[in-house]
């Protein structure tokens, strides 16, 4: 019988506080913001000493996302609010101690928020909830160890175990993850990409020969416009929008494509420049393209067809570098304006507008986040951008290329050291070369098919290394159950969250150092190394006393489960904790295993890291099939919504990290508290027989399955009709687990179709 625990948060029973959206982004406010996380969660002293070393030479990566620093300076402080908050949320001095859980059962905690489960401090010591029992109770490293091992090794099938990650691990733990999961038999390694920038990767790869970005930073300050497609970078990028306002001192042209006006896109003060906080901000888009959810690859169809119309593209740069341009000029010299317009929700006059500002620009930067990789049509739409790209040689050249912004610190260097379900040839044999790890050529299950897999009871025992899987996926409840059906579920984790309540028959918590904290191993204090999203791989040291003197770091917690394993089941010719003993060993094996990290420990410690090989943008080579870059044509594709329906997405507010709640407020769309709200267009409103503060209903509808979830606030907000907006992780239970993009399979969290209904209480 599994535990009756709550796999959502507690419906909030107040209104929301509603205003205005802010006309500014960063400022004062921002640096009050800051402050107050600082010392409330950390103290005053902790909050200074842990900000003055984030993102500088010898100090850590900030945690908040993936956006490079400069190559060649630090301003006085490399940090923003968000970021700021990243770092206060870790460095908090509060803690769960055993105590905690001996006063609170798991059910008792998931009645609890989310903002109240995270604000109780950082995890200090591994506890086991175990079988049949309703509280967690202490138990030692190695019986945790043990533990595992034990119910790995019992497991009819390697395949039965998922090994999960979280984007925020370090290179050298998340290489150490795979080379267990692989070791004992599986490649089973679903992450958090997978919800994440996988579309991005998949169309890329294809496209271009390489699942990246092909900019550097250097190259805002000779672009001479910069596509700002489907992200927020106010909130969620926020350095971001110092790169913004100097490429525009620099002459560039900002445009934005998003539904709504985001903050950020307005107007900056940069919180340290005094005459900037001053006066009312730089002004950052040029212009707003209030494009429909998933208007995007429509719009593009229309741009390209009218830079080809135009014969306004680069003969030479497609001659040389293209495949199968003629195809897809033949397919795109006719489109239907009816359905281009009616899908964007843009004219076909301000589309042609646009095409010839694309036209007349000599370098292009288009930059994407989740509106773009979280829809069905997802990788047909970057292709679209792509093809834009190719269209005018925007790509391997100075101020021009591609930019997915990627969301979590290490997300992509983790996926550079082998966290990836698909068996990749090359890098199975790298790994048995330098390991002995003989590794089974069969593709695992990415995130979809793993919770698949333990809802049919195909996977027994889940491993995560971070994150929070429970919330983060599509289908709240049927992760739920998926979880509930695990035999075992461990989580390698910093602080408490919701997937540590809904659990397996028995439960770990290992918890973990963070980047703030010293990792002292027993030849001395160890740096860890992570990439950032355009391709930098460079060291992070924390300098903070660790949160408890029980922590391990995550890659001596990989060493004690494989050394478990290990001793039940040879698997290879590593001595796990002697690497342990000193990073640089792990980082060895890196350099002999995945390619482009020659002199790893050496290039490393100079003081920004160095450059992965990207052939794009280092040489104009594609690693396709065709030995060039790809014109890729699909049909356009959309939502079909009935006269009642309408598409939702689901975003992030200011105050969040993930399903990391610090508050309810969203301070730059004006909502002071409250995170079960429904964002609608007050015209819709009206015609619903609605009104704004009226509590609703929310039904999906996918294929022929319903979802329901009950009571959330409406808000009226310059969205555009037809489209609604509303929080996540509240609102994945409403996200189909079958409602999937085609090729990377990322829930399609911002494609959702929703009907509206009164509340009847
Ligand atoms: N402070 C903070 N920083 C973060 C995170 C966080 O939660 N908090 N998360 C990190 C992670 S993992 C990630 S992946 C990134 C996420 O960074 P973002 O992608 O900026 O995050 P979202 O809130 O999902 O925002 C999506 C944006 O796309 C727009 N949008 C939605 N649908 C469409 C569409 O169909 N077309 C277009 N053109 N636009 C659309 C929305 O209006 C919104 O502005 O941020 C990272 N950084
Ligand atoms: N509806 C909807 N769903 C989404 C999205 C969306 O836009 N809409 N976005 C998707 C995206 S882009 C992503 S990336 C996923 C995020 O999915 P995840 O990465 O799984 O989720 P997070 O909320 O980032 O994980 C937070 C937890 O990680 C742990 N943690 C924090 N720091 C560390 C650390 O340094 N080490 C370890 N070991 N643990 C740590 C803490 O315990 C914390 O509670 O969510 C996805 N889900
Ligand atoms: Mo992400």
């Amino acid at each position: 019988m599994s535990r009756e625990t709550n796999e959502t948060p507690p419906i909030e029973d107040t209104p929301p506080i509603t205003g205005k959206p802010s006309s500014s982004a960063a400022g004062a406010t921002a640096i009050l913001s800051t402050i107050k996380h600082g010392i409330t969660r950390s103290g005053i002293t902790g909050s200074i000493s842990s900000l003055s070393k984030v993102n500088k030479f010898g100090g850590f990566d900030c945690p908040g996302c993936a956006w490079p620093d400069p190559d060649d300076h630090r301003t006085i402080a490399e940090f923003c609010e968000n970021g700021a908050k990243a770092v206060a949320d870790e460095a908090t001095n509060k803690k769960i101690t055993a105590n905690f859980f001996e006063k609170y059962s798991v059910v008792e905690l998931s009645l609890k928020s989310d903002e109240w489960l995270n604000s109780q401090g950082r995890l200090t010591s591994p506890m086991l909830l175990d079988e049949g029992m309703d509280n967690y109770t202490p138990i030692s490293w190695k019986e945790s160890f043990e533990l595992i091992a034990d119910e790995l090794c019992t497991l009819e099938n390697p395949n039965q175990s998922i090994f999960y990650t979280s984007g925020r691990t370090s290179n050298e733990a998340a290489f150490l993850w795979q080379l267990l999961a692989r070791g004992f038999g599986t490649n089973n390694l679903p992450d958090c990409s997978n919800m994440c920038h996988e579309s991005s990767g998949f169309a890329l790869s294809d496209s271009i020969g390489i699942g990246k970005g092909t900019v550097k930073l250097e190259d805002f300050n000779s672009a001479s416009l910069i596509l700002v497609v489907g992200q927020n970078p106010g909130t969620n990028h926020p350095r971001m929008l110092t790169a913004l306002r100097d490429a525009k001192k620099h002459g560039a042209s900002i445009i934005s494509i998003n539904p709504l006006i985001e903050t950020g896109m307005k107007k900056f003060k940069h919180p340290q420049n005094p005459l900037e906080m001053l006066g009312s901000g730089k002004s950052i888009s040029d212009r707003h393209v209030r494009i429909n959810i998933n208007g995007d690859m429509a719009f593009f169809r229309g741009l390209n067809h009218c830079i080809v119309k135009n014969h306004n593209y680069d003969v030479n740069f497609i001659g040389e570098h293209t495949s199968g341009f003629e195809d897809y000029k033949a397919s795109i010299e006719n489109v239907d304006w009816v359905q281009i317009e009616s899908i964007s929700g843009i004219s076909r006059q301000e589309i042609e507008s646009i095409a010839k500002i694309v036209s007349e620009s000599k370098s292009i930067i288009t930059c994407w986040a989740m509106g773009i990789t979280q829809h069905h049509n997802s990788v047909e739409t970057i292709q679209e951008m792509v093809n834009t790209h190719l269209l005018g040689g925007h790509i391997g050249r100075k101020g021009a290329g591609l930019c997915p912004v990627r969301g979590h610190s290490n997300v992509q260097g983790d996926r550079t050291v082998g966290i990836n379900h698909i068996a990749n040839p090359s890098l199975i044999h790298n790994i048995q070369n330098s390991t002995g790890i003989q590794t089974p050529n069969k593709h695992g299950f990415d995130a979809v098919n793993a919770a698949r897999a333990m809802l049919e009871g195909n996977a027994k025992v889940y491993l995560a290394m971070g994150g929070n899987f429970l919330s983060a996926m599509s289908d709240t409840k049927l992760i739920a159950k998926a979880m509930n059906r695990c035999q075992l579920t461990a989580f390698i984790s910093t602080k408490l969250n919701r997937n540590h309540l809904v659990t397996g028959k028995k439960s770990l918590i290992l918890p973990c150092l963070g980047r703030t904290e010293v990792d002292e191993q027993t030849t001395g204090n160890q740096f860890v190394t992570v990439e950032n999203s355009m391709g930098i791989v460079h060291s992070s040291q924390g300098h903070m006393k660790p949160a408890s003197n029980e922590l391990l770091s995550e890659a001596a917690i990989v060493a004690g489960i494989a050394t478990a394993v290990e001793n039940r089941r040879p698997m290879s010719d590593l001595d796990w904790n002697n690497l342990v003993e000193d990073y640089d060993r792990i980082r060895d094996i890196i350099e002999q295993t995945i390619p482009g990290f020659n002199d790893y420990n050496s290039r490393v410690r100079a003081k920004a890291g160095f450059y992965l090989p990207n052939p794009p943008r280092d040489d104009l080579t594609f690693n396709t099939q065709t030995g060039k870059a790809n014109f890729r044509f699909h049909n356009i594709s959309s939502l079909s919504p009935e006269e009642n329906e309408y598409v939702m997405m689901t975003i992030r507010s200011h105050d969040q990290y993930n399903t990391t709640v610090y508050s309810g407020e969203d301070r730059y769309r004006g909502i002071k508290s409250g995170r079960r709200i429904v964002m609608m267009n007050p015209i819709d409103v009206k015609q619903s027989n609605l009104r704004a503060g009226d509590l609703v209903n929310l039904t999906s509808v996918f294929q022929d399955e319903l979802r329901h979830s009950p009571n959330w606030y409406l808000v009226e907000y310059d969205i555009p009709r037809g489209n609604v907006a509303t929080y996540f992780p509240e609102a994945n239970e409403l996200i189909p687990l079958n409602s999937t993009a085609s090729g990377s399979n990322t829930p399609t969290s911002k494609s959702v179709i929703v009907r509206v209904s009164k509340s009847q209480d």
